[in-house]
C-alpha cells in the first residue's frame, strides 16, 4: 500500500513529460499546420454558399434624419435624428428660429412633400393605424404624434421626444422614411381632432434613411 502510493507519482510525471514533449512537437510544426488550416478554410469558403444576409444592413436602416426648412415668411429650421430604440423611435435634434419662444406642435406627417409655401403638401398627421389624434404614451394617438417642443428665449428648442407605432426603413406601412416632419405655430392640445389645433406650419422636413 505504501509502495503503491509512492509509485503513483512516477507514471504521472512521465505522462506530464510526454505531454510536454508532444506540445513541443506541435509547436515545431505549427507553421505547416497553420498553412494546412488556411487551405482547408479557403476550400470551405469557396464551396459553401453565402449564408443569410449580414445583420449590419438592418441596423443601419434603423436610423433616419430630417432637415427642417422654413415655410414662407418664417425662419424656423432644424436638424432631427430618429433612432429605433426598444421598439419605439427616439427623436432628437435642434430647432431654431422659433418666434418668441413658447411651445409648438411637432409631428410626423403623412407625406414627405414640403413644396407648398405653407407646407400643406405634407398632408395630415402620419396615421397608418387609422386612430384618433392624441398624445404619445397616453392612450390612442397617431403614429406621427410626438410631444410639443419648447423654445428658449433665444428661439431655439432641444428636441427630445419619441414616436410609438412607427418604424424606420422596413418598408412597412408604419415606416417613417419618406414622410414629412412639421413644426407648428401653436401648441398641440393633444385632444382636438385630427390636428391637435396646433395652427400653421413654421417648418417642414422630409425624413430620410441614414
Ligand atoms: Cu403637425
Ligand atoms: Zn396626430
Amino acid at each position: 500500500m505504501r509502495t503503491h502510493t509512492f509509485l503513483m507519482p512516477i507514471p504521472a510525471a512521465l505522462a506530464l513529460a510526454l505531454a510536454a514533449c508532444g506540445g513541443g512537437a506541435d509547436n515545431a510544426n505549427s507553421g505547416d499546420n497553420a498553412a494546412a488550416e488556411a487551405d482547408r478554410a479557403a476550400d470551405t469558403a469557396t464551396a459553401t454558399p453565402p449564408a443569410t444576409p449580414p445583420a449590419p444592413a438592418t441596423a443601419a436602416a434603423a436610423t433616419a434624419m430630417a432637415a427642417l426648412q422654413p415655410t414662407a415668411g418664417n425662419q424656423t429650421a432644424g436638424e432631427l435624428r430618429f433612432a429605433l430604440v426598444d421598439g419605439r423611435i427616439e427623436v432628437t435634434g435642434t430647432v431654431t428660429g422659433l418666434p418668441g419662444g413658447g411651445t409648438h406642435g411637432f409631428h410626423v406627417h403623412e407625406t414627405g412633400d414640403c413644396s407648398a409655401p405653407d407646407a400643406s403638401s405634407a398632408g395630415g398627421h402620419f396615421n397608418p393605424g387609422s386612430t384618433d389624434h392624441g398624445r404619445v404614451g397616453q392612450g390612442a394617438h397617431h403614429a406621427g404624434d410626438s410631444d410639443n417642443i419648447t423654445a428658449g428665449t433665444d428661439g431655439s428648442a432641444q428636441v427630445r421626444g419619441w414616436l410609438e407605432g412607427a418604424t424606420i426603413g422596413d418598408g412597412a406601412a408604419t415606416d417613417i422614411v419618406g414622410k414629412g416632419v412639421i413644426v407648428h405655430t401653436d401648441a398641440d392640445d393633444y385632444a382636438t381632432q385630427p390636428t391637435g389645433n396646433a395652427g400653421d406650419r413654421l417648418a417642414c422636413g422630409v425624413i430620410q434613411a441614414g
